[in-house]
């Protein structure tokens, strides 16, 4: 049997849509599971059942986290957020923490898993550090952006190795690392681009995006295959 997927939909306010990239989606069935868009909007009772029904789930990208879940006011250059998701987060990620259910995290899931489990964010890394990576890319997608450097020790050093040429389509980062994350891998500027949480069965989480990669890039699609080997 196939694990069972469930990803947090994109959601797009001006046409009243939730959507999904499609990388998302292919990319856990090229890895070998069976991807399914979950509703945005469900009680704590139905997110609770969702949590035990499926395997595993993808935290996907979009809006910018809500500052106020770290305690922070918004500052200007913040981006849109998105309450819905902020919510359905929360509690699916607290759900599956619980049953220890696999999760991997991307870009925006990375954010969000840090914070909550009581990290901060840079609400927007050109104004708030002095990095000179290009970390908001430009289209396509699939080509590599910057380098990162890989930890030793850490599953994804074991991986992919001590270096990744990785795209990068984002404009927030962690800021303070939440206490039960570990950095697995950083650009030049120190700008933490991947996390795992070393206690749980599969907790990943990457700032950068293998949906839009896995084609062409090896690493992008082993990111896929270790999540879904776990939620087997
Ligand atoms: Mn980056």
């Amino acid at each position: 049997m196939k694990p069972v997927i469930g990803l947090i939909p994109l959601v797009d306010k001006e046409r009243e849509s939730y959507w999904m990239l499609p990388g998302y989606m292919t990319g856990i069935s090229r890895a070998g599971g069976i991807p399914v868009m979950l509703p945005l909007e469900m009680d704590d009772s139905d997110i609770r059942q969702t949590a035990v029904a499926l395997d595993g789930f993808l935290f996907t990208g979009g809006h910018d986290v809500s500052p106020s879940l770290y305690n922070e006011n918004k500052l200007p250059e913040c981006g849109p957020v998105c309450p819905q998701r902020d919510h359905l987060e929360q509690r699916l990620f607290a759900c599956a923490r619980e049953m220890d259910k696999p999760v991997l995290g991307i870009c925006r899931g990375l954010q969000m898993i840090n914070v909550l489990l009581g990290g901060t964010l840079f609400q927007d890394i050109p104004s708030q550090t002095n990095s000179n990576v290009e970390h908001h890319g430009k289209p396509p997608y699939d080509r590599p952006v910057h380098k990162i450097s890989v930890i030793q020790g850490t599953p994804l050093f074991d991986l992919c190795g001590s270096t990744m040429n990785v795209n990068s389509y984002h404009h927030q980062s962690i800021k303070k690392l939440a206490e039960r994350l570990t950095a697995m891998a950083c650009a030049e500027d120190n700008i933490v681009e991947a996390v795992y949480d070393r206690e749980a069965r599969f907790l990943w989480a990457v700032q950068f995006h293998p949906e839009f990669a896995y084609r062409t890039d090896p690493d992008s699609l082993k990111i896929f295959e270790a999540f879904v080997n776990a939620c087997c």
